[in-house]
């Protein structure tokens, strides 16, 4: 994790610094973990994979013991797709925030996009970066994918892949089952914050099995647009600081308030409500109401900025801000 922050840009893009890492050139467990190749080895480790560019990468090259990743695994049989057929590429990035714990596709989770059309027949190839600072073992459903990892016509089959920060891998596989497939992070609390997206087929007979779609589809998408609660609260010799805040995906409604144990101390409540905009979500616009109560003490003076003196007891108002 402090790696990643500081590989960390200011826009919440991983900064690779141009080493341009996939599956097939850096094996980022031996990169990241400290203790597969020891701390001053990491470096050095690092210089080595970057002039590994072109010949077969083994990441246990780089390392005194050995490491169980991706590259390792050959298929027994040809896992070609067909080639009378086209190809349809998606790209997709894996994106999140940190702080407020939102996981997406392409900053938009399950609920803010449509489902993905494909055809019965084709080859899908999906190519997939994860720009979060976590790893996300990404799950399709219904189809066995080929995870390109440089065993040529051999690459191993899998419905699963768990993806490291900053890589980059490429999965194929060909069209031919009906139905709507879920692809998704496997990463139970990742899916249901939105990190996943479905497949779907172009013409496809009813499935039996889903009496009403419409009613299923808003099911799936209400789980990553629930709302969930948030408590703080601090008992001080001065006084009571707290926060409640509702908020899901985008939206949040939050109070806070100062409360003094005489009148004189003064009451201080404020309520926004807000939408988070933007990749990293550091951006909120709000409306809100503030409300305050006081008595003046002894010795009460205060002044506001311009050197006014303020004399108001009790303050009602509506505000608009940005956060
Ligand atoms: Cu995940």
């Amino acid at each position: 994790m402090k790696m990643m922050n500081g590989m960390m840009k200011m826009n919440g893009n991983l900064d690779d610094m141009g080493m341009q890492m996939s599956l097939n050139q850096m094996d980022m467990n031996v990169v990241m973990y400290p203790e597969i190749t020891g701390k001053a080895k990491r470096e050095k480790t690092v210089m080595k994979g970057m002039q590994m560019n072109d010949e077969q990468y083994n990441s246990n090259k780089l390392s005194d013991i050995v490491t169980l990743n991706y590259t390792l695994l050959k298929s027994k049989t040809k896992t070609e797709l067909p080639y009378d057929t086209a190809i349809k590429e998606l790209r997709f990035e894996l994106t999140g925030n940190m702080n407020r714990y939102v996981w997406s596709l392409d900053n938009k989770v399950v609920s803010e996009t449509d489902k993905i059309l494909i055809r019965k027949g084709q080859n899908i190839r999906i190519i997939i970066h994860n720009n979060s600072m976590m790893r996300h073992p990404m799950h399709l459903h219904g189809h066995d994918f080929r995870l390109l990892n440089g065993q040529g016509a051999y690459p191993p089959l899998k419905n699963i892949v768990d993806i490291m920060p900053m890589e980059t891998d490429t999965l194929e596989f060909n069209a031919n089952v009906y139905g709507d497939w879920f692809f998704h992070c496997h990463i139970l609390y990742h899916m249901m914050s939105g990190m996943g997206r479905v497949f779907t087929y172009e013409n496809q007979p009813m499935n039996p099995e889903i009496a009403k779609p419409r009613l299923a589809q808003r099911r799936l998408f209400s789980d990553d647009r629930k709302f969930h609660a948030m408590a703080e609260n601090s008992i001080e010799t001065n006084g009571n600081d707290g926060q409640v805040m509702y908020s899901n995906t985008r939206w949040q409604l939050s109070s806070e308030w100062r409360l003094g144990y005489h009148d004189y101390h003064g009451y201080e409540v404020e309520t926004h409500l807000g939408r988070y905009i933007g990749k990293m979500q550091w951006f909120m616009p709000f409306i809100g109401y503030d409300w305050r109560y006081r008595t003046r003490g002894i010795n009460f003076q205060e002044t506001n900025i311009f050197g006014k003196k303020d004399t108001k007891d009790t303050r009602k108002a509506f505000s608009l801000g940005i956060q």
